[in-house]
């Protein structure tokens, strides 16, 4: 019989205790390669790691829906239709609004076919004329004789809008030039309630409520009640973005001519800003260290007024594309005004323009070259197994998918391998931005022919979304990386495009002319606000 010894009975325990036991070094390499690995956990236990900790301030869901929609076309219309002029004086007419074609259909469909997702209408411009038949006024469209004074034009595009889909905003302007009771704090702050609740208790979901505050240099002064007027229009109308010169949920770029600053925080104080008396610089690019999530909105006008003028002509295909570049491309919604004609319909040369930008987009983002690649990440948070935040995500449209790096790392880098050369000058990413926004510095480099890393191009700030254009490049490898951030960087888009329509320099130089129906380039007159009064 074959005693056995000591040592046979430690050869049947299990390994872990044999090593533990015989090899306390081996061991401690395994657990340090597994922590090493930051997934242990997930060895472990079969959980997903959980995603990143947001990075105030955050996006309420609002904001959110409002961001993703990107492009709204704002309808300026109204008695100044008809009278030639911008600031109406609160004086015309009643009468003078007669638009003999009109339909709202005509204004949805353009919109929708052309991109536009939302519709924002001068209910109340600052001539104090309202689209609607509001009880507290006669300075409406019942004193016309449009529809023999029975019609109403909110109405009208609501149920159109509706129809198609779309979205319906509402402009109610502070400054009102008929109103008796403007210039007594009180009375008119009342009276410009009253109207809100009008306007968000009979039209059906409105889902932003836009107000400026523009204002004649002479006119008189008052005080408006933002504040009970902001939480009104929260109350009625919840699912509502309200857009002023400080928000609260999306803020004026500081400008009319429709290009957020080349930074451009969604991030704001809102503490910062006096509604009517903006800093564009503060405004254009917002605040790194801001506590409040305003993002910007560029409203500019299609034509050089914001209401339509028999002698105006728009502007080109090629220059609204260097607006997109320079709205939508730097985190902002663009906000494109096409006034309605004084026959109530859009005007065919504005809609061949549309129809062109239209195209142009189609062409240049239809096919994202990106997808053609190989892409690999610096680190992946989780793991290289760990597929919620894997790098194949930059390639899923949207922004509920996204690469993460892996925690406390100080590279990131996501590598694009082509099987072939690409060429291509223009780069798009995105931010999942409901976690915050976070990517401060970023470069694209690309492998030259001499086999260096040489910079396409650098940029400040991403958000919802960015993109850069530049000189053409061709490579089969590209990276992208991220220099600085404000926590852990992370990526649901990454976009290569090839864009023959901008010739960089070069854009401006459309910008005064468009086509007319024989393709001859229509001159176009510049508008100026009477020399009496400052458009803020
Ligand atoms: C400004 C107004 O003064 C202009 O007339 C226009 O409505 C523009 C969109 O906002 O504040």
């Amino acid at each position: 019989m074959i005693k056995k010894t000591a040592a046979d009975h430690q050869t049947r325990k299990p390994l872990k205790n044999n090593l533990k036991f015989r090899h306390p070094i081996i061991l401690t390499i395994i657990i340090y390669y597994l922590t090493s690995q930051t997934s242990l956990s997930l060895l472990l236990s079969s959980h997903p790691t959980p995603p990143p900790i947001p990075i105030l301030p955050i996006p309420t869901s609002q904001q959110i829906s409002w961001q993703l929609t990107e492009m709204a076309m704002f309808l300026h219309f109204g008695t100044n239709t008809f009278t030639d002029s911008e600031w109406g004086t609160g004086h015309a007419d009643p009468s003078v609004f007669n638009p003999t074609a009109f339909n709202a259909s005509q204004w949805v469909n353009v919109a929708k076919d052309n991109g536009f997702s939302r519709v924002i209408l001068t209910a109340k411009h600052h001539d104090g004329f309202c689209l609607w038949p509001s009880e507290y006024t006669d300075y409406s469209v019942k004193s016309s004789y449009w529809r023999n004074g029975t019609g109403d034009v909110v109405k009208e595009l609501a149920q159109a809008a509706k129809s198609a889909g779309l979205q319906l905003g509402l402009y109610l302007s502070p400054w009102d030039r008929h109103e008796p009771t403007y210039g007594e704090t009180l009375e008119y702050n009342e009276y410009y309630m009253g109207q809100m609740t009008e306007l968000l208790t009979r039209y059906g979901e409105i889902r932003e409520v836009w107000l400026d505050g523009a204002k004649g240099k002479k006119e008189k002064d008052m005080e408006y009640f933002f504040d009970d007027w902001f939480s009104l229009i929260h109350q009625l109308q919840p699912g509502a973005v309200i857009f002023s010169d400080d928000g609260p949920d999306t803020r004026w770029v500081g400008d009319e001519s429709g290009a957020a600053g080349t930074t451009c925080w969604s991030l704001f104080n809102r503490s910062a800003i006096k509604i009517g008396d903006t800093d564009p610089k503060y405004s254009g690019e917002g605040d790194p260290l801001g506590h409040d999530w305003v993002p910007a909105e560029c409203d500019v006008s299609i034509r050089p007024g914001w209401f339509w003028h028999a002698s105006q002509v728009p502007k080109s295909a090629i220059y609204l594309l260097d607006l997109y570049y320079k709205s939508v491309g730097r985190n902002c919604l663009l906000l494109l005004n096409v006034p309605p004609n004084s026959s109530g319909l859009i005007s065919q040369e504005d809609i061949r323009v549309l129809e062109e930008f239209s195209e142009i987009r189609k062409s240049i983002f239809s096919y994202n070259l990106a997808k053609g690649a190989l892409i690999s990440a610096s680190s992946v948070r989780g793991g290289p197994s760990d597929s919620h935040y894997g790098c194949h995500n930059v390639l899923e449209e949207g922004i509920y998918s996204y690469w993460a790096p892996g925690k406390a790392q100080s590279n990131w880098v996501l590598n694009l391998d082509f099987p072939e050369a690409v060429t291509f000058n223009i780069l798009l990413v995105q931010e999942p931005i409901q976690l915050g926004q976070r990517i401060i510095d970023f470069h694209l480099d690309f492998l030259n022919e001499e086999g260096e890393w040489e910079e396409a191009v650098r940029g400040t700030t991403v958000g919802y979304k960015r993109l850069l254009r530049f000189g053409k490049v061709e490579s089969s490898k590209l990276r992208l990386v991220i220099d600085k951030s404000r926590a852990d960087p992370l990526v649901s888009y990454l976009g290569i495009f090839e864009d023959p329509f901008s010739i960089l320099g070069h854009v401006s130089n459309f910008s005064s002319t468009s086509l007319s129906k024989d393709g001859k380039p229509l001159q176009q007159n510049m508008y100026h606000h009477s020399p009496s009064v400052s458009s803020f």
